[in-house]
């Protein structure tokens, strides 16, 4: 055999073993199919991607987010059906004080949301201090595929969610208007995240085909001032992605993540040879040379193009949850809820 040939032989086993891996076949399953049949073989290779579809998300609630987002790729989403599926589920649980309804209003009493989402190609939507819709982060994908702009905020935003047909609802709960009851008993203007309440959804995914998206949601900072916008809907700030390289996006204080433009500096980072984690440390090492961090905390999750991950955060207690899928079209997940944090 020639050199050529041989080496186009390496080549082609070692896209098989990858594939075996998508596949979820061992190395003796392998071996036979190479017996058996090299030559249909070395077409399915040929068409097939080896992408490990994965999802990483934030908090807890990024378990269900991540299950949904699954379910999506399932039915034949791409990672932007992926995004909003997950994001979906969180926005609708009225439990939830931080995400979609039932989300902590304002310190008068009002629920604006933040949502935006971004995908592999670079395009972008984004809508902030939207009120009355349960999910921002749709509408924030009906501006990117359905309009020329970015960014629609507050009554404009509204009008247009309407006007694509999304309902309007009452999105504080009972639950959140009692909290705030009673928050306004000291009515403490103090827009510092306490490091056990900050539980925005920020999700990453990598579809089947190789493709990013990113998505952010959240009712921002409870009882913060009327009109505030925090960095979730801000494309850099709380979400970045970049096809080519990777994708990031935060959660703590927004006020220090659109003050370093984080999620767009993790990605920097990566695209200057950094691994995701090397990249979020730095990003969170950016905040704390810039200003005092004793009561506020920031988290980074990132997700490269090849599906590796890294995360990380000022204070303990950040957590996400990483699912990926070793094969394309099974069901079976590997679901992780993993702490991360300086320690
Ligand atoms: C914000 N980053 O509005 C958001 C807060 C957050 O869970 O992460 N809340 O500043």
């Amino acid at each position: 055999m020639s050199e050529y040939k041989k080496s186009n032989r390496r080549d082609f086993l070692g896209k098989l073993a990858a594939l075996g891996g998508v596949l979820g076949l061992g190395p003796l399953a392998i071996n036979r199919m190479i017996a058996s049949d090299i030559a249909k073989l070395e077409v399915i290779c040929e068409g097939k991607s080896v992408t490990v579809p994965t999802m990483v998300s934030t908090w807890n609630h990024g378990l269900i987010a991540n299950k949904e987002g699954f379910r999506s790729l399932a039915e034949g989403g791409k990672a932007m059906d992926m995004i909003e599926a997950a994001a979906r589920i969180v926005e609708a649980d009225e439990e939830g004080l931080s995400v979609g309804i039932g989300g902590l209003p304002d310190r008068d009493g009002h629920v604006t949301l933040d949502a935006c989402c971004m995908d592999h190609l670079g395009r972008a939507g984004s809508v902030c201090f939207l009120q009355d819709i349960m999910h921002p982060l749709s509408v924030a994908r009906k501006v990117m595929e359905e309009t020329p702009h970015v960014m629609l905020a507050g009554e404009g935003a509204r009008q247009f969610a309407i006007e694509k047909g999304f309902e309007t609802i009452n999105l504080l709960t009972d639950k959140a208007r009692e909290a705030w009851e009673r928050w306004k008993v000291k009515n403490e203007y103090a827009p510092v995240i306490n490091i056990e309440n900050h539980d925005t959804i920020g999700i990453l995914a990598l579809d089947d085909a190789g493709r990013l998206a990113g998505g952010c949601t959240t009712s921002g900072v409870s009882y913060k001032m009327h009109g505030r916008v925090g960095d979730s809907p801000i494309i850099g700030a709380g979400l970045f992605v970049d096809g080519n390289v990777g994708a990031a996006t935060a959660t703590g204080l927004g006020e220090a993540v659109m003050r370093t433009v984080g999620s767009f500096l993790v990605v920097e980072l990566m695209r200057g040879g950094m691994s995701p984690q090397l990249a979020c440390e730095a990003a969170v090492r950016r905040i704390i040379d810039s200003m005092d961090v004793s009561d506020l905390q920031v988290g980074y999750l990132a997700l490269d193009k090849h599906g590796k991950h890294g995360a990380h955060a000022i204070h303990q207690g950040f957590n996400y949850s990483r699912t990926t899928s070793s094969a394309t079209n099974e069901s079976e997940l590997t679901e992780k809820l993993i702490d991360s944090s300086f320690g």
